[in-house]
């Protein structure tokens, strides 16, 4: 069972960056879609999923990703990576653009499978946060929470996240969470067949 590796996607490849639903790819294929707050770790986590660390252009600083960037994996599916939100030097000027952007994406998008709302395990979710997560709640389409950078977190940590969560985003269903780390496998693996149970 040690080799993880076996459960890596075989391929993924960059598509294309779009700003509107109108210009997603022609294919009906079923798609993935990473959002959360700048810097949270969205590139980095289809990186670490298709194990390929040049595939979506990461950055420590915030407001990296500016699209919506399509990667195929396994010539059967999209992930889709969003631009980040809550990044302050975004806020005036490109929050309507952001905003716009991501709303023509979750309006009428049958092909949205699975929406994957990432939090940073070292912060307490704030009001962007809050707001995001109540959208998502309200689009109807089935979601999955996933704490990132949970490098080296012990049982008595990871339970503490959790239950920060039924007090920040009033979520008491556990099994909507998923804690991750790029750097951990197992966690990985976990997620990867999450994600199956919505594509498949
Ligand atoms: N320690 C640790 N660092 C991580 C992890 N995931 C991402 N990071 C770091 O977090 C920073 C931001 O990562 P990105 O993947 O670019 O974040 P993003 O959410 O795509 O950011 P934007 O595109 O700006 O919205 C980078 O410095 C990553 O190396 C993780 O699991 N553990
Ligand atoms: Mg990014």
């Amino acid at each position: 069972m040690e080799n993880n590796d076996l459960h890596h996607y075989k391929s993924a490849k960059f598509i294309k960056s779009i700003t509107s639903i109108k210009e997603a790819p022609a294919e009906n294929l079923s798609e993935v879609l990473f959002v959360g707050k700048s810097n949270v770790g969205k590139s980095s986590l289809i990186n670490a999923l298709t194990n390929n660390k040049k595939l979506a252009y990461t950055s420590s600083n915030p407001g990296h990703t500016r699209l919506l960037n399509y990667f195929l994996i396994d010539n059967s599916f999209y992930f889709v990576d969003a631009p980040g939100y809550g990044f302050s030097a975004q806020k005036d000027k490109d929050y309507a653009f952001y905003g716009n952007m991501i709303e023509s994406y979750f309006e009428n998008n049958p092909n949205l499978k699975c929406v994957i709302f990432l939090l940073d395990s070292r912060r307490i979710p704030n009001e962007d946060d809050i707001l995001f997560y109540n959208f998502i709640k309200s689009t109807q389409y089935p979601y999955l929470i996933v704490m990132t950078k949970c490098d080296k977190l012990n049982m008595s940590m990871k339970s503490k996240i959790k239950n920060n969560l039924k007090n920040t985003l009033n979520i008491d269903n556990f099994n909507e969470i998923i804690l991750c780390s790029v750097n951990d496998k197992k966690s990985l693996l976990e997620l990867k067949n999450r994600i199956n149970q919505y594509i498949n």
